[in-house]
């Protein structure tokens, strides 16, 4: 296959600028960019697929720009967003910027990298408005779906102005990195295709480049992709610990999961199709999440964690989680309900602060049918009293009540 049947059959191209866009990434070699704001100090899920969709076009020999948006975060894109944003100080962009950073040069490492601020700082008004702002006439910018959806509600000249400020970039890298493409998500063709137009008008009729955006990552049951109850499934391990990363991976439904794994990971279409026909004949074994969250993992946190949260996966999942290390226990209870002590409690006291039972009858009753453990050991003692000696690492005590429910005491 090559790159653009490759794209197609994963399901990545949403719309192109151009249809010989496809001769183009087939039998030449270019540059191309992809821009990210720095809203949070890391990369979530849903940035996920574009930087890789930036390494698919890399591997067929294509050079990647990545533009950290240090400068267009300090303004706010309104594309798909219903509510005017809050400003970031200039701080606060610049930091999450160098997170951001590390992040995607660990995703592609031999891409060129560089940040917004450095020419958007420089640009005054009366060159934006002389320069830029000539270009585009409010008509076009107003039938922009960004500027469109949100004209009854209201949106700032801040955020209208959003599009020339990221069409500059786009001409900025046209000018000086001789970048010929954008790509991005199906809510940047708007800011996309401003970009095109102005090195156009710029650049005469023949400067030609090209734009080219991936569809939103749905799922069959309509929730949002890459959210749980508890948040966003983030990049840094800070913020989602490998284990959680891993796990949500794993719970991917049947329904979308090689969709998942077209879109996600690097695998052939051999080898899908192989994963496929397990998922229709043997379900149960689960190969498809399995992998798909094996490559995953691998691939944004390295082999060494991901063994990791094997490891701690398949602990909690048994209840034997007495060999595990310290560094697996602390990947494991990031999420799990815990409270914190500084001395000795009952277990029937401690299942009720958990909230894993609802009187101390209930407890008392738990422990004498065998369905509570501590530390992975069976524990019928009505009376048991935990302390810090028979701690994880004198810090943390796990309590599992029947196969699936678990909860932490932290003693300090
Ligand atoms: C900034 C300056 C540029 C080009 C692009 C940008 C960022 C862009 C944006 N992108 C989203 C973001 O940063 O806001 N204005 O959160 C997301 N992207 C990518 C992809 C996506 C988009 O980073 O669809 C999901 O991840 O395009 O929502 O010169």
């Amino acid at each position: 296959m090559n790159l653009y049947e490759d794209l197609k059959w994963r399901g990545l191209i949403y719309q192109v600028t151009d249809q010989d866009i496809e001769e183009k990434l087939n039998n030449e070699k270019i540059n191309f960019y992809l821009g990210a704001d720095p809203t949070a100090n890391s990369l979530h899920v849903g940035h996920l697929l574009a930087y890789l969709v930036a390494k698919r076009l890399e591997l067929y020999g294509h050079h990647p720009i990545l533009v950290i948006g240090g400068g267009t975060g300090l303004i706010g894109d309104p594309s798909f967003k219903s509510e005017e944003r809050k400003l970031l100080t200039i701080e606060e962009s610049l930091k999450n910027a160098s997170g951001i950073k590390q992040q995607v040069k660990r995703l592609l490492p031999t891409a060129t990298i560089v940040n917004n601020y450095d020419w958007l700082s420089k640009l005054n008004a009366i060159q934006f408005l002389r320069d830029i702002g000539k270009h585009f006439s409010i008509n076009y910018m107003m039938a922009k779906d960004s500027v469109k959806s949100r004209i009854e509600k209201g949106i700032s000249f801040t955020e209208f102005s959003y599009q020339i400020i990221q069409a500059w970039d786009f001409e900025h890298l046209y000018k000086n990195y001789d970048c010929t493409l954008q790509i991005g998500g199906q809510d940047q063709w708007g800011n996309i295709t401003s970009g095109s137009e102005l090195i156009r008008r710029v650049h005469s009729i023949k400067a030609k480049v090209y734009g080219l955006t991936f569809p939103l990552v749905t799922k069959a049951d309509g929730t949002k992709f890459g959210k749980t109850e508890s948040g966003a499934i983030w990049l840094d391990k800070e913020k989602t610990s490998v284990y959680e990363f891993y796990q949500y991976w794993i719970n991917t439904s049947d329904e979308d999961v090689i969709n998942r794994l077209k879109q996600f990971t690097f695998l052939s279409k051999n080898e899908i199709d192989a994963i496929e026909e397990s998922l229709n004949k043997e379900p149960e074994k689960r190969l498809a999440q399995i992998t798909l969250s094996k490559e995953l993992t691998r691939l944004v946190h390295g082999e060494e964690q991901l063994q990791k949260a094997i490891n701690v996966s398949e602990a909690l999942f048994s209840g034997d989680i007495k060999n595990l290390t310290i560094d697996e226990i602390e990947m494991g209870i990031k999420d799990l309900p815990s409270f914190s002590t500084k001395t000795p409690i009952t277990l029937v006291d401690s299942l009720i602060e958990l909230s894993l039972v609802n009187s101390k009858r209930e407890a008392r009753e738990m422990i004498k049918n065998n369905a509570v453990s501590i530390n992975g050991e069976k524990i019928n003692d009505t009376y048991y009293e935990i302390d810090q000696n028979q701690a994880f690492g004198k810090k943390y005590t796990i309590i599992r009540k029947g196969k699936k429910k678990y909860g932490v005491i932290k003693h300090n």
